[in-house]
């Protein structure tokens, strides 16, 4: 056998010893190789906390496995000379280890995907590219899935992952209780005194204390707080949270997915996905266990259906979604929206009180939960026509758990229906009064949500019939969608004029970001 080892980059999201470049190789030929790289850390200006959690997670995870006996040459961030791009670094470790081979995990998003497929025209040794098997469905099956089909349901490829995995099915075929989906049992409202139990929150240990410090110094100008930093970073920290969400949490999961309480940041949510998306937790292992909790009798079956829905249906069909239509859907936008981002965004500063929540959540923790991520700060953009780039931009940056292989799908064409249609069947557009029956927001708002028009009106409201009366050639003909216009048309003229006057004077008083917060 050659002395010449197999180099093995591990990128940023990749941190499992199950990864598929790993799982097959020996320790003594084999040297991994990670890297902290300017390219990564500033393609867009992410939130402190998202770099601080990549790169400690990356940190503990070459502890881990130093510890476990590999070989791994770990290149930081202020390394004298760090090129900066995964290609530059990976040339480098060429030239350290003369590797016979370069073997990698495919990379998750489209942009470092490109660049790796330069590789074998670059190095002189062989190149590898594995499939990321940590996703339950390739990118050949969810394109044999999509292959002639008018429209990407969800729900039918979601029926696809159970029957495929056997979760909550049946010895002979069917879905466990009866039904596939129960969606209907999940929409409750936020009641007083709801209380959710405290998510774990984990103290910053040496290693990560070492890089919010380099964080401090080197990103002090991008956009969230700093501290207190709280998310899990390593395996056991992760496996810590998960534990706490199957004991205390799953059980109320489904009823309150929907809910929003102002200064709630987690209500019942598993905050799991950062842990998820950079390989720290298993997503099948989660709906397993997830279905554990079902048998054993801890959570009932709306609560884990509702889990693992998201996981084997939601996030696997957003994944096969973006690389069927990537890299058109970077650039969609049916909607023609123009608009740019207003600079609240950044700041948080709106009397919009539900919109200020979600940013001051999203400001202090990187994280806002999936309803709020929806129907306030999407329904928002939507109706407001902020144009798609400025909105990809914002949500990549601000999310500790944001990719772009989740991110761009969920905003371009689930919240924005940028790509007119292909993943929604129709907008997720809401007035004031989805937002009053779903959270505790609008009783001390400074707008009112039962005003339609005019001063101290809700801005939902205006700018609902704004969206639809911009868009009704395009609109008025979806089944779903068809009969507001009936409403739209019977309202007397003066009051739907009322309507368009107060959007245009709210949309005309927003002041656009200024440039530099997401992208230079
Ligand atoms: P839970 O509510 O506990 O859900 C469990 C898990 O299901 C999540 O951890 C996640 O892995 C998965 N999941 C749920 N919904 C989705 C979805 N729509 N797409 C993919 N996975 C899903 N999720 C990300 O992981 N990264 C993103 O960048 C991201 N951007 C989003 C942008 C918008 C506009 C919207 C509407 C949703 C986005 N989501 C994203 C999905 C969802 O909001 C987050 O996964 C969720 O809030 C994470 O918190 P949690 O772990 O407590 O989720
Ligand atoms: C998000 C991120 C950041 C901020 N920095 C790095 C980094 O320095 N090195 C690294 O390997 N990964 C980083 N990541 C995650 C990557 O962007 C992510 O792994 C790839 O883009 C996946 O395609
Ligand atoms: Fe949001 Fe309107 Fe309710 Fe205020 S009144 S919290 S702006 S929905």
């Amino acid at each position: 056998m050659s002395n010449q080892p197999i180099l093995v980059p591990v990128l940023g999201d990749q941190l499992t010893r199950t990864l598929a470049a790993i799982k097959g190789r020996t320790k003594d030929d084999t040297v991994i190789l990670m890297m902290e790289v300017w390219d990564e850390a500033t393609y867009v200006k992410h939130h402190k906390q998202k770099i601080v959690l990549i790169f400690s997670a990356m940190r503990h995870f070459a502890a881990e496995l130093r510890e476990a006996g590999w070989t791994v040459d770990y290149v930081e961030l202020t390394d004298k000379d760090n090129s900066g791009s995964f290609t530059g670094e990976v040339a480098r470790a060429i030239e350290r280890h003369e590797p016979r081979a370069v073997h990698i995990t495919e990379a998750s998003e489209w942009r470092v995907q490109q660049a790796i497929e330069e590789w074998p025209d670059k190095f002189a040794c062989e190149v590898e590219i594995l499939p990321d098997d940590r996703f339950l469905c390739s990118h050949q099956e969810f394109r044999d899935w999509a292959e002639g089909r008018k429209h990407l349901t969800m729900e039918h490829f979601y029926r696809e992952m159970r029957k495929k995995t056997g979760i909550l099915m049946t010895g002979d075929g069917k879905p466990k209780g009866g039904d596939w989906n129960y969606d209907k049992d999940n929409r409750e409202p936020p009641k007083d005194n709801l209380d959710p139990p405290p998510v774990p929150k984990f103290e910053p240990d040496e290693i990560t204390r070492e890089v919010i410090a380099l964080v401090s110094e080197k990103f002090g100008d991008h956009f969230g707080d700093l501290e207190p930093f709280q998310w899990p970073v390593n395996r056991s920290e992760a496996e810590q949270a998960a534990d706490a969400f199957f004991a205390e949490r799953i059980e109320k999961f489904g009823p309150y997915q929907d809910a929003m309480v102002h200064g709630s940041d987690d209500m019942f949510h598993s905050m799991l996905s950062t842990s998820i998306n950079c390989g720290l937790l298993d997503p099948l292992e989660l709906c397993q266990r997830a279905e554990q909790a079902y048998e054993d009798g801890t959570a009932p079956l709306n609560s884990v259906e509702g889990f693992i829905r998201q996981i084997i249906g939601w996030r696997e069909y957003i994944r096969g979604f973006y690389w069927l239509h990537m890299p058109g859907l970077e650039s969609d936008n049916k909607l023609n929206a123009q608009r740019a981002l207003p600079e609240f965004f950044w700041t948080g500063e709106t009397d919009m009180r539900c919109l200020a929540d979600c940013i001051r959540s999203t400001k202090s923790n990187a994280h806002a939960h999936h309803i709020q991520r929806l129907m306030v700060l999407g329904n928002f953009c939507l109706l407001a026509g902020i144009n798609p780039r400025d909105v990809q931009d914002w949500y990549l940056a601000v999310y500790a758990d944001a990719y772009d292989w989740v991110e761009l799908p969920n905003v371009s064409s689930m919240i924005l229906y940028a790509d007119g249609g292909n993943l929604a069947t129709k907008p997720y557009a809401a007035s004031g009064n989805y937002i009053n029956k779903m959270s505790d927001y609008c009783k001390e708002c400074t707008y009112s949500v039962s005003k339609k028009t005019g001063e101290g009106a809700c801005p939902f409201n205006p700018l609902y019939w704004h969206f639809m009366d911009r868009h009704r050639d395009r609109l008025q003909s979806n089944h779903r969608i068809g009969r507001i216009y009936s409403n739209w048309d019977r309202m007397d003229e003066q009051k739907r004029a009322d309507y368009l006057e107060s959007a245009d004077a709210f949309l005309d008083s927003l002041t656009p970001a200024r440039k530099g917060w997401a992208r230079d």
